[in-house]
């Protein structure tokens, strides 16, 4: 397959050829955990890596190969990696690039569990993080350590929508010789390439919307060769937490519809989006495709479209909050997010739970703050739904 395919093209065929497969068109899952040798010397060569072919499925899977190689095609990198969960992913990538000692500067603003994992290595393995707003160059550059190695970013934060400029960040950290990560798992490739825009490292929780149908775990890491081949041989194959066969047949198979989701994800957001603000109830909407919001100018340049999440603050409490989520119908109450499903939580109770409440605050995780992962469903249904919800609690 042509690498100079258009994405369209790319999410249903990179990675897959049908001839080598019987003619089969969906991709055969390689349900294996181990690969029969010819002979004894042929295991002595794979395992000195002298020759091409698998060995176990924890060191490589061939179903899992052909996911991997898209989701490269897709993000502009040289090669992909799998893993059994996002965190798995953020995990063997911020342990593979840091030893003791060592110093990582994040978003203000991170999925909780990754908040958690920076907790874990501050504590156990002496592995020191700061926090810091990244709208602002001079703060960026005053919190570089002479043994920082690592600059993690969400864009969009999970769950502010808070967004950071990758090119501005990019640009700073290359004069530091620090990696830049990426965990771009709102956008998806389809609306964001951090690789693109000087950034090393892009990682995926596709567990959201690359399967897109709420029924696997899975993470995703795209990079240089070199730094797949250093991660798979060490994180990755000795933590071990590796994909499925099953899971990546699941992924690819969600990916062929990747920009279709995409585009109505993002037309039901936006539409919703403007609704919201609309209502009396409503105190503020964080939407990167709102021309009032505070990051839009950074949407402009980054992203091509604005994305299928919508936070909101309600003129209410934390009860407030509960008892809208409470109200609704249609959309689910359920953590995850990038289904077809249109899904609704409660971050500073459930996702961010995990963080102290002095440092939500800091990251604008508010009690009256509501995420929306907006579906595929008809968006007046949606509305219909919110707007009966929010009459509710008109009288709390
Ligand atoms: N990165 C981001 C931005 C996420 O939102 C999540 C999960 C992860 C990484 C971890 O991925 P996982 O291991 O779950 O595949 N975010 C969740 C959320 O917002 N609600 O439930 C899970």
């Amino acid at each position: 397959m042509q690498r100079d395919n258009k994405f369209e093209t790319k999410v249903i065929h990179t990675g897959y050829n049908s001839d080598q497969h019987h003619g089969s068109l969906a991709p055969p899952v390689y349900q294996t955990s181990t690969f029969v040798f010819p002979d004894a010397e042929t295991g002595e060569q794979r395992f000195a890596g002298e020759q091409e072919g698998y060995i176990y499925s924890r060191l490589g899977n061939p179903t899992v190969k052909m996911l991997e190689e898209r989701i490269a095609a897709l993000e502009g990198g040289e090669k992909g990696l799998a893993f059994g969960s996002g965190m798995a992913a953020v995990s063997a990538v911020l342990i593979g690039l840091t030893r003791t000692e060592d110093h990582i500067l994040c978003s203000q603003g991170v999925y909780g569990c990754t908040f958690g994992l920076l907790q874990m290595m501050k504590d156990k393995f002496r592995v020191d993080h700061d926090l810091i707003d990244m709208s602002d160059s001079s703060v960026i550059e005053q919190h570089i350590q002479p043994n920082t190695k690592v600059i993690f970013i969400e864009t969009p934060i999970n769950p502010t929508m808070t967004l950071v400029d990758l090119e501005m960040v990019s640009q700073i950290a290359a004069r530091h010789n620090i990696t830049v990560v990426v965990d771009n798992t709102f956008c998806t490739p389809y609306i964001q390439r951090p690789l693109e825009l000087g950034c090393q490292i892009v990682i995926h929780s596709a567990t959201k919307y690359i399967g897109g149908h709420g029924d696997v775990v899975a993470g995703l890491v795209v990079s240089d060769s070199e730094t797949i081949d250093l991660l798979a041989a060490t994180t990755q194959k000795d933590i071990g937490g590796i994909m499925s066969p099953f899971d990546a047949w699941l992924l690819l198979r969600g990916l062929k519809t990747l920009p279709v989701r995409m585009d109505r994800h993002c037309d039901n957001a936006m539409f919703i989006s403007k609704a919201l603000k609309e209502h009396p109830s409503i105190d503020q909407v964080f939407y990167p495709g709102d021309d009032e919001f505070a990051d839009y100018p950074i949407a402009t340049k980054q992203m091509s479209r604005s994305g299928g999440l919508i936070s909101f603050t309600i003129k209410g409490d934390k009860e407030a909050s509960q008892k809208l989520i409470n109200s609704l119908h249609l959309i689910k109450i359920a953590v995850s997010l990038g289904d077809a499903e249109t899904l609704i939580q409660h971050p500073a109770t459930m996702t961010h739970a995990v963080v102290p409440k002095e440092i939500r605050k800091q990251m604008g995780i508010t009690d009256n703050l509501v995420r929306l992962s907006v579906g595929l469903e008809a968006k007046e249904d949606i509305w219909v739904d919110i707007k009966q919800a929010l009459e509710v609690i008109k009288y709390v």
